[in-house]
């Protein structure tokens, strides 16, 4: 049995291994608080990723062109394997997948406040891609160095697919913000509607989040959610001076001193309310959920069946 002096023996070698920058895998030790932050985190991603499907699958059967709709339905599929990867990386740290579906159909466990809005308008599918995929990209290219192995490589694969989802959203607003008259309203809307709630994707302020101190100093997280907001802002500005349209932060203004875009506050009553399970749409994504999730049952029981069947056929020949 291990006492307290091997236990506070084998978490300063923990956070040694951490300050070298070294990867914690799998089967390495680690304190349980790091392992229960990491599932946490990892099963909120994932959730995040696979939710997120339902506000841009709503607009596959109405792509307003051919080339649109193959672009949609490939970002759409792309956000189902972010979300495997991810059930995956979890699933390495000792829970089962199932624990962390039941989590979320019981709303036990978060997914991104985002995905609790509705999408109106095609422009709404451009928002998304720019704002939304703009917005996780700053956060996942600092999480390619967060300190878990799976984690940190399973963040590398996912990058790259999220930037081509960031310039097909960001190709459509040119479309919309350079077309007619009503178009530009379209695109100008969207903005409108979806870029306050793409800065709730970085989470509260650093002085309000629960989990921020630990997760740096273990390295899960590697820049704070004030820091990874501001860059996004920082970017979105010459974005929205490129597509003409307005800002729908009337403080936005460059200050000289600071070399960072100041900016006003989110609205965070709606934030918590949407996180805790009152945005518009959060009952309806879960329902969804878990109609696909028992419609898919059959082929959860046939891959079962399948693997026994292999693994007796093996026994057999052993
Ligand atoms: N929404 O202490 P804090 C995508 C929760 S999907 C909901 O700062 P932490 C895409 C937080 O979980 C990419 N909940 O937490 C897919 C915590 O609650 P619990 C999504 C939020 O973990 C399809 C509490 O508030 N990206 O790209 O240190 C289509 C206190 O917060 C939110 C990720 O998931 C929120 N916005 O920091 C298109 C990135 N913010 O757990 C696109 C991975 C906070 O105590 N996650 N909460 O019940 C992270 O980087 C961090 O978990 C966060 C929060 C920055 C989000």
């Amino acid at each position: 049995m291990k006492t307290t002096a091997d236990e506070t023996r084998l978490e300063q070698r923990f956070q040694q291994r951490i300050e070298q920058e070294q990867k914690i895998e799998p089967k390495d030790w680690m304190p349980d608080g790091y392992r229960k932050s990491l599932i946490r985190q990892i099963s909120q991603h994932a959730h995040s990723e696979v939710i997120g499907m339902q506000p841009e699958g709503n607009f596959i059967t109405r792509a307003p062109s051919l080339r649109r709709k193959a672009v949609l339905l490939s970002k759409v599929q792309d956000e189902g394997g972010h979300g495997l990867y991810l059930y995956s990386a979890a699933e390495t740290l000792g829970t089962p997948r199932s624990e962390l579906i039941a989590a979320l159909q019981s709303g036990e466990a978060k997914y991104a406040s985002i995905f609790n809005y509705p999408t109106q308008s095609w422009g709404d599918i451009g928002a998304i891609g720019w704002l939304v995929d703009g917005a996780a990209i700053v956060n996942q290219i600092s999480l390619q160095r967060t300190s878990y192995g799976p984690y940190a490589r399973g963040m590398v694969r996912i990058c790259k697919e999220e930037s081509f989802h960031q310039r097909q959203g960001y190709e459509i607003m040119i479309a919309l913000a350079h077309g007619s008259p009503a178009q530009k309203r379209m695109a100008q809307d969207s903005l409108n509607r979806f870029y306050w709630p793409a800065l709730m994707m970085f989470g509260p302020h650093d002085s309000e989040s629960a989990h921020s101190a630990r997760s740096m100093q273990w390295k899960i997280k590697r820049e704070t959610n004030d820091d990874l907001r501001q860059k996004f802002i920082d970017q979105t500005v010459p974005q929205i001076e490129y597509l003409g349209l307005q800002h729908p932060d009337s403080e936005i203004s460059w200050n000289e001193a600071r070399g960072h875009y100041d900016h006003g506050e989110i609205d965070w009553n709606e934030f918590y309310a949407v996180i805790n399970g009152n945005g518009h749409c959060n009952r309806q994504r879960i329902t969804h959920h878990i109609r696909a999730h028992e419609d898919g049952a059959w082929v959860r029981d046939a891959i079962t069946a399948h693997n026994e069947k292999l693994r007796k056929r093996a026994q057999q020949v052993a």
